[in-house]
């Protein structure tokens, strides 16, 4: 390659679309609607403090949380880019109660199902923080052709084809998997286009970051509470104590860790037993990644992947990142 050339995200669909033998390009086309819809919610994100779209939407998601403007901006687009494309049956967003059915004809023949938390890191918004948009895509369980159904959405994590999220940061990426490893497109705004910049993305097996809203520390669980002392204690050999780093957006903590190693903390509280996070929108996509870049992902005891969810809205306490933090905060967990 030559200085000047680059490989923008919709080369790299084309050509992986290109090794597949007899593909019709649905799943390709999919993923090229999600790239417009986050170049949509990018520009948004971007003015955001120049229009009227910061603060509170007035409605409230169905987690009982205020929604933000941009929230619902997000979603709409989001729904709308995905509707569009023809290849999806139904859609759930952590601000929708219940599921979307694309109820036309290209909806019921559409093969996927797509979960997404549109906008996360919503309290960021309005402090020019940066913010995500997190998506997950699986196979439709229920026959093409018919309505889809909750069992298209409650499948374990291990079953998704696709999850990546949207940065939007200092500069927007989009970075996503498919199973065969993480790539990480950096949006160029002058040309439009996510363009590869961090390709076949492997995160280190040890980091020396830890990312936990540490306000909770007296609810958390004594194995989290020893752990957090861990990272804290001077140990020259491991080069403790470790650098404490928590924006409150999972997307950015995630990212930041994911390069640089490290290990993102939302752990079951006394008043919150399964934690915050969602086990859909957020923590299995976000697993998916981890892994495929060689990390980790669990809830204290089990891989994330491998929780069988039972309703859309599932919490999950979420523990991830560099493999041996989160194989060694697993142990002070079970010592308790
Ligand atoms: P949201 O989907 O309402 O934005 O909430 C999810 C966010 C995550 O991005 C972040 O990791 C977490 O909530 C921060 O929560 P807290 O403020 O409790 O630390
Ligand atoms: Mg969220």
């Amino acid at each position: 390659m030559t200085k000047f050339e680059v490989t923008t995200l919709s080369e790299y669909i084309l050509n992986k679309q290109m090794t597949i033998p007899q593909s019709r390009g649905g799943f390709s086309h999919l993923l090229h609607h999600v790239s417009t819809a986050a170049r949509m919610v990018n520009r948004e994100v971007n003015k955001a403090g120049l229009v009227d779209i910061l603060g509170e939407a007035g409605n409230t998601n169905v987690q009982g949380e205020d929604q933000k403007k941009l929230d619902v901006f997000a979603n709409d687009h989001f729904i709308d880019a995905i509707r569009g494309c023809g290849e999806v049956c139904a859609i759930a967003s952590e601000e929708n109660e219940s599921f979307i059915f694309f109820d036309d004809e290209k909806g019921r023949n559409g093969k996927y199902v797509f979960l997404m938390d549109p906008l996360d890191g919503s309290s960021n918004i309005d402090v020019n923080v940066s913010i995500g948009t997190i998506f997950s895509i699986y196979r439709r369980v229920t026959p093409v052709g018919e309505k889809a159904s909750m069992e298209d959405f409650l499948q374990p994590g291990t079953a998704q084809l696709a999850a990546g999220y949207i940065l939007y940061g200092s500069s927007t990426m989009l970075v996503y998997t498919t199973g065969n490893g993480v790539n990480g497109f950096t949006l160029d705004p002058s040309i439009g286009e996510f363009c590869l910049s961090h390709r076949h993305i492997q995160t280190p097996e040890d980091g020396r970051i830890y990312s936990i809203n540490e306000g909770n520390y007296k609810k958390f669980p004594k194995g989290v509470k020893k752990y957090i002392k861990y990272c804290q204690e001077r140990d020259d050999a491991t080069q403790r104590p470790y650098t404490s780093r928590y924006i409150g957006s999972l997307v950015a903590d995630f990212h930041r860790n994911l390069l640089k190693g490290g290990i993102f903390i939302y752990p079951e509280t006394e008043t919150a037993p399964l934690g915050k996070l969602r086990l859909l929108y957020e923590c299995n996509p976000i697993a998916f990644l981890a892994e495929q870049a060689g990390g980790r992902a669990s809830n204290g005891e089990k891989r994330i992947m491998e929780i069988q969810p039972t309703s859309l809205h599932q919490r999950v306490p979420f523990y991830t990142g560099s493999k041996n933090m989160v194989a060694m905060i697993e142990d002070y967990l079970t010592d308790f």
